[in-house]
Protein backbone atom coordinates (compact mmCIF):
# COMPACT_ATOMS: atom_id res chain seq x y z
CA UNK A 1 0.00 0.00 0.00
CA UNK A 2 1.74 3.72 -0.90
CA UNK A 3 2.01 5.84 2.05
CA UNK A 4 -0.92 7.90 1.97
CA UNK A 5 -2.87 10.26 4.18
CA UNK A 6 -4.46 7.69 5.71
CA UNK A 7 -1.55 5.88 6.44
CA UNK A 8 0.15 9.08 8.16
CA UNK A 9 -2.66 9.70 10.18
CA UNK A 10 -2.60 6.15 11.21
CA UNK A 11 1.53 6.70 12.05
CA UNK A 12 0.71 9.46 14.15
CA UNK A 13 -2.34 7.65 15.83
CA UNK A 14 -1.10 6.74 19.18
CA UNK A 15 -2.74 3.67 18.49
CA UNK A 16 -0.28 2.87 15.79
CA UNK A 17 1.67 0.58 17.70
CA UNK A 18 1.79 -2.23 15.06
CA UNK A 19 4.05 0.62 12.62
CA UNK A 20 6.30 -1.60 10.61
CA UNK A 21 10.23 -0.40 10.45
CA UNK A 22 10.15 0.30 6.65
CA UNK A 23 7.17 2.73 6.94
CA UNK A 24 8.44 4.47 9.64
CA UNK A 25 11.53 5.01 8.16
CA UNK A 26 9.45 5.65 4.96
CA UNK A 27 7.28 8.27 7.01
CA UNK A 28 10.97 9.89 8.48
CA UNK A 29 12.17 10.63 5.30
CA UNK A 30 8.80 12.33 3.86
CA UNK A 31 9.12 14.37 6.82
CA UNK A 32 12.06 15.30 6.25
CA UNK A 33 11.82 16.52 2.66
CA UNK A 34 9.05 18.10 3.20
CA UNK A 35 10.78 20.39 5.92
CA UNK A 36 13.23 20.81 3.15
CA UNK A 37 10.16 21.82 0.40
CA UNK A 38 8.97 24.45 3.06
CA UNK A 39 12.65 26.09 3.57
CA UNK A 40 13.12 26.11 -0.11
CA UNK A 41 10.09 28.17 -0.26
CA UNK A 42 10.73 30.47 1.99
CA UNK A 43 14.12 31.01 0.32
CA UNK A 44 12.31 32.03 -2.92
CA UNK A 45 9.85 34.34 -1.20
CA UNK A 46 12.64 35.99 1.13
CA UNK A 47 11.45 39.70 1.00
CA UNK A 48 14.77 41.69 1.76
CA UNK A 49 16.75 41.41 -1.58
CA UNK A 50 19.23 44.90 -1.43
CA UNK A 51 19.04 46.47 -4.77
CA UNK A 52 22.68 47.80 -5.84
CA UNK A 53 21.67 48.70 -9.27
CA UNK A 54 19.50 50.88 -10.31
CA UNK A 55 18.28 51.52 -13.89
CA UNK A 56 16.38 54.91 -14.81
CA UNK A 57 12.64 54.90 -16.18
CA UNK A 58 11.91 58.16 -15.56
CA UNK A 59 13.45 61.21 -15.61
CA UNK A 60 12.45 64.91 -15.92
CA UNK A 61 15.09 67.47 -16.00
CA UNK A 62 12.16 70.24 -15.79
CA UNK A 63 13.22 72.35 -18.77
CA UNK A 64 9.96 72.20 -19.86
CA UNK A 65 6.99 71.63 -17.92
CA UNK A 66 5.26 68.09 -19.22
CA UNK A 67 1.68 68.69 -19.54
CA UNK A 68 1.22 65.34 -21.09
CA UNK A 69 3.22 63.84 -17.70
CA UNK A 70 2.35 65.76 -14.95
CA UNK A 71 -0.86 67.40 -13.52
CA UNK A 72 -1.16 70.44 -12.12
CA UNK A 73 -4.19 70.67 -9.58
CA UNK A 74 -6.46 73.22 -9.52
CA UNK A 75 -8.96 73.24 -6.52
CA UNK A 76 -8.59 74.78 -2.87
CA UNK A 77 -6.75 72.96 0.06
CA UNK A 78 -7.07 74.52 3.48
CA UNK A 79 -5.97 77.91 2.88
CA UNK A 80 -4.56 77.95 -0.11
CA UNK A 81 -6.06 78.30 -3.90
CA UNK A 82 -3.73 75.59 -6.37
CA UNK A 83 -3.65 76.96 -9.40
CA UNK A 84 -2.11 76.13 -12.87
CA UNK A 85 -1.21 79.65 -13.86
CA UNK A 86 2.44 80.68 -14.37
CA UNK A 87 2.23 82.76 -11.30
CA UNK A 88 2.20 79.96 -9.46
CA UNK A 89 3.77 76.40 -11.66
CA UNK A 90 6.26 76.91 -14.33
CA UNK A 91 9.97 75.86 -15.39
CA UNK A 92 12.52 78.54 -15.35
CA UNK A 93 16.22 77.20 -16.42
CA UNK A 94 15.74 74.10 -16.20
CA UNK A 95 14.02 74.09 -12.88
CA UNK A 96 10.39 73.76 -11.43
CA UNK A 97 9.59 76.67 -9.82
CA UNK A 98 6.11 76.39 -7.25
CA UNK A 99 5.68 80.07 -6.23
CA UNK A 100 3.53 80.79 -3.38
CA UNK A 101 1.86 84.06 -3.27
CA UNK A 102 -0.62 86.03 -0.29
CA UNK A 103 -3.70 86.90 -2.67
CA UNK A 104 -6.73 87.25 -2.74
CA UNK A 105 -8.57 84.39 -4.80
CA UNK A 106 -11.55 82.69 -5.32
CA UNK A 107 -12.05 83.38 -1.55
CA UNK A 108 -9.13 82.11 -0.73
CA UNK A 109 -5.32 83.69 1.35
CA UNK A 110 -2.93 82.25 -0.17
CA UNK A 111 -2.44 80.61 -4.29
CA UNK A 112 0.20 77.81 -4.63
CA UNK A 113 0.56 74.78 -6.82
CA UNK A 114 0.53 71.16 -6.67
CA UNK A 115 1.46 68.77 -9.81
CA UNK A 116 0.62 65.04 -9.98
CA UNK A 117 2.72 61.98 -11.92
CA UNK A 118 1.23 59.03 -13.17
CA UNK A 119 1.67 55.84 -11.38
CA UNK A 120 4.66 54.84 -10.53
CA UNK A 121 5.92 51.42 -8.95
CA UNK A 122 5.37 49.32 -7.03
CA UNK A 123 9.21 49.31 -5.42
CA UNK A 124 12.02 51.23 -6.86
CA UNK A 125 13.95 54.39 -6.18
CA UNK A 126 12.53 58.37 -6.59
CA UNK A 127 14.26 61.10 -5.89
CA UNK A 128 14.77 64.63 -6.51
CA UNK A 129 17.06 67.79 -6.18
CA UNK A 130 15.54 70.47 -4.72
CA UNK A 131 15.86 74.22 -2.82
CA UNK A 132 13.70 74.83 -0.33
CA UNK A 133 11.91 78.35 -0.09
CA UNK A 134 12.53 80.20 3.23
CA UNK A 135 9.32 81.87 3.77
CA UNK A 136 7.87 81.26 7.54
CA UNK A 137 4.21 80.08 6.25
CA UNK A 138 5.78 78.39 3.14
CA UNK A 139 5.21 74.08 3.32
CA UNK A 140 6.84 72.56 0.52
CA UNK A 141 6.32 68.68 0.41
CA UNK A 142 8.42 65.96 -1.94
CA UNK A 143 5.71 63.03 -1.74
CA UNK A 144 3.96 60.04 -2.85
CA UNK A 145 0.22 59.92 -3.07
CA UNK A 146 -1.05 55.49 -3.38
CA UNK A 147 -3.20 55.21 -6.09
CA UNK A 148 -6.82 55.15 -5.03
CA UNK A 149 -7.75 51.87 -7.28
CA UNK A 150 -6.41 49.74 -4.84
CA UNK A 151 -7.60 50.68 -1.15
CA UNK A 152 -9.36 53.15 -1.87
CA UNK A 153 -9.01 57.40 -1.07
CA UNK A 154 -6.68 58.92 1.67
CA UNK A 155 -5.16 57.41 4.05
CA UNK A 156 -6.46 53.98 3.00
CA UNK A 157 -4.02 54.42 0.03
CA UNK A 158 -1.13 55.28 1.76
CA UNK A 159 1.02 58.36 1.92
CA UNK A 160 4.91 58.89 1.90
CA UNK A 161 6.24 62.51 2.78
CA UNK A 162 9.83 62.08 1.47
CA UNK A 163 10.79 65.98 2.41
CA UNK A 164 7.95 67.81 3.98
CA UNK A 165 9.26 70.91 5.13
CA UNK A 166 7.52 74.24 7.40
CA UNK A 167 8.94 77.00 6.62
CA UNK A 168 8.63 78.58 10.07
CA UNK A 169 10.05 75.08 12.01
CA UNK A 170 13.43 75.61 10.00
CA UNK A 171 16.10 74.02 9.74
CA UNK A 172 14.01 70.35 10.21
CA UNK A 173 13.64 68.57 7.48
CA UNK A 174 10.58 65.69 8.38
CA UNK A 175 10.01 62.25 6.86
CA UNK A 176 6.13 61.50 7.47
CA UNK A 177 4.26 58.00 6.47
CA UNK A 178 0.52 58.13 6.33
CA UNK A 179 -1.80 55.36 6.56
CA UNK A 180 -4.91 54.12 7.32
CA UNK A 181 -3.73 52.87 11.14
CA UNK A 182 -1.21 56.13 11.46
CA UNK A 183 -1.89 59.36 10.16
CA UNK A 184 -1.96 63.12 10.72
CA UNK A 185 -5.81 63.03 11.65
CA UNK A 186 -5.92 59.95 13.97
CA UNK A 187 -2.54 60.87 15.62
CA UNK A 188 -2.55 57.33 16.33
CA UNK A 189 1.59 55.59 16.53
CA UNK A 190 3.30 58.47 15.30
CA UNK A 191 6.58 58.68 16.51
CA UNK A 192 6.99 55.09 14.61
CA UNK A 193 5.99 56.56 11.44
CA UNK A 194 7.45 59.82 11.51
CA UNK A 195 11.81 61.40 11.66
CA UNK A 196 13.44 64.74 10.86
CA UNK A 197 16.83 66.20 10.67
CA UNK A 198 18.34 69.10 10.48
CA UNK A 199 19.49 71.07 7.02
CA UNK A 200 20.42 73.91 7.83
CA UNK A 201 21.46 74.89 4.03
CA UNK A 202 17.85 74.12 3.28
CA UNK A 203 16.96 76.76 1.42
CA UNK A 204 20.14 78.05 -0.07
CA UNK A 205 21.50 74.74 -1.70
CA UNK A 206 20.50 72.28 -3.73
CA UNK A 207 19.86 68.77 -1.83
CA UNK A 208 19.30 65.34 -2.72
CA UNK A 209 15.85 64.22 -1.21
CA UNK A 210 15.42 60.10 -1.79
CA UNK A 211 13.86 56.49 -1.02
CA UNK A 212 14.61 52.82 -1.80
CA UNK A 213 11.14 51.50 -2.03
CA UNK A 214 11.18 47.82 -1.28
CA UNK A 215 8.45 45.17 -0.20
CA UNK A 216 9.54 45.34 3.14
CA UNK A 217 10.65 48.33 3.72
CA UNK A 218 11.14 52.32 2.81
CA UNK A 219 14.57 53.59 2.89
CA UNK A 220 15.41 57.03 2.83
CA UNK A 221 18.57 59.53 2.01
CA UNK A 222 19.97 62.81 1.91
CA UNK A 223 22.24 63.63 -0.61
CA UNK A 224 22.35 59.72 -1.11
CA UNK A 225 23.83 59.15 2.76
CA UNK A 226 21.10 56.98 4.37
CA UNK A 227 19.03 58.50 7.42
CA UNK A 228 15.83 56.11 8.17
CA UNK A 229 14.37 52.88 7.68
CA UNK A 230 10.67 52.28 7.98
CA UNK A 231 10.54 48.57 8.22
CA UNK A 232 7.03 47.06 7.29
CA UNK A 233 5.90 45.67 10.88
CA UNK A 234 2.29 44.18 9.93
CA UNK A 235 0.54 42.99 7.46
CA UNK A 236 -2.34 44.29 5.49
CA UNK A 237 -3.10 46.95 3.53
CA UNK A 238 -4.14 49.20 6.78
CA UNK A 239 -0.05 49.31 7.95
CA UNK A 240 1.23 48.60 4.80
CA UNK A 241 -0.46 49.86 1.72
CA UNK A 242 2.48 50.36 -0.08
CA UNK A 243 2.09 47.29 -1.92
CA UNK A 244 0.36 49.31 -4.90
CA UNK A 245 1.53 51.83 -7.29
CA UNK A 246 1.76 55.71 -5.93
CA UNK A 247 2.19 59.17 -7.72
CA UNK A 248 4.65 61.53 -7.22
CA UNK A 249 3.47 64.90 -6.09
CA UNK A 250 5.29 68.27 -5.45
CA UNK A 251 3.38 70.97 -3.52
CA UNK A 252 3.87 74.41 -2.55
CA UNK A 253 1.17 75.48 0.02
CA UNK A 254 0.49 77.64 2.38
CA UNK A 255 0.49 76.09 6.61
CA UNK A 256 -2.68 76.62 7.23
CA UNK A 257 -2.20 76.81 10.90
CA UNK A 258 0.48 79.25 10.92
CA UNK A 259 -0.21 82.50 12.30
CA UNK A 260 3.20 84.27 12.20
CA UNK A 261 3.86 86.51 9.44
CA UNK A 262 3.61 86.36 5.91
CA UNK A 263 5.42 89.13 4.69
CA UNK A 264 8.34 87.04 2.93
CA UNK A 265 5.76 86.04 0.41
CA UNK A 266 6.01 85.34 -2.36
CA UNK A 267 8.80 82.81 -2.27
CA UNK A 268 9.67 79.65 -4.38
CA UNK A 269 10.23 75.98 -4.32
CA UNK A 270 12.83 74.69 -7.23
CA UNK A 271 13.25 71.23 -7.91
CA UNK A 272 15.74 70.92 -10.40
CA UNK A 273 15.48 67.06 -11.18
CA UNK A 274 13.14 64.12 -10.05
CA UNK A 275 14.41 60.75 -11.21
CA UNK A 276 12.66 57.41 -11.13
CA UNK A 277 14.38 53.66 -11.37
CA UNK A 278 13.63 50.31 -11.03
CA UNK A 279 16.07 47.44 -10.04
CA UNK A 280 18.09 46.65 -12.68
CA UNK A 281 16.74 43.30 -14.36
CA1 LIG B 1 16.93 70.71 -14.34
Amino acid sequence: MPLGTSSISQLLSPKSSYIKPKLLIMYKLLTILLVLTSLASCKKEDPDPHIDNWCLVMEDEFDTLDLNYWTPTVAPNGNTYRTDRSENVRTENGYLILELHKESYEGYEYTGADIVSPNIGPYGRVECRARLPKANIAWPVFWLLGSYEEYGEWPNCGEIDIMEYWGHNAPNVYTNLHTKHSNFKNGRDRDRHSTSYELADASDEFHVYGMHWYNNRLEFYLDGSHYWTFNQFATGWKKWPYDHPMKIVFQMYATPDYDGSDADLPDIFEVDWVRVYEGCP
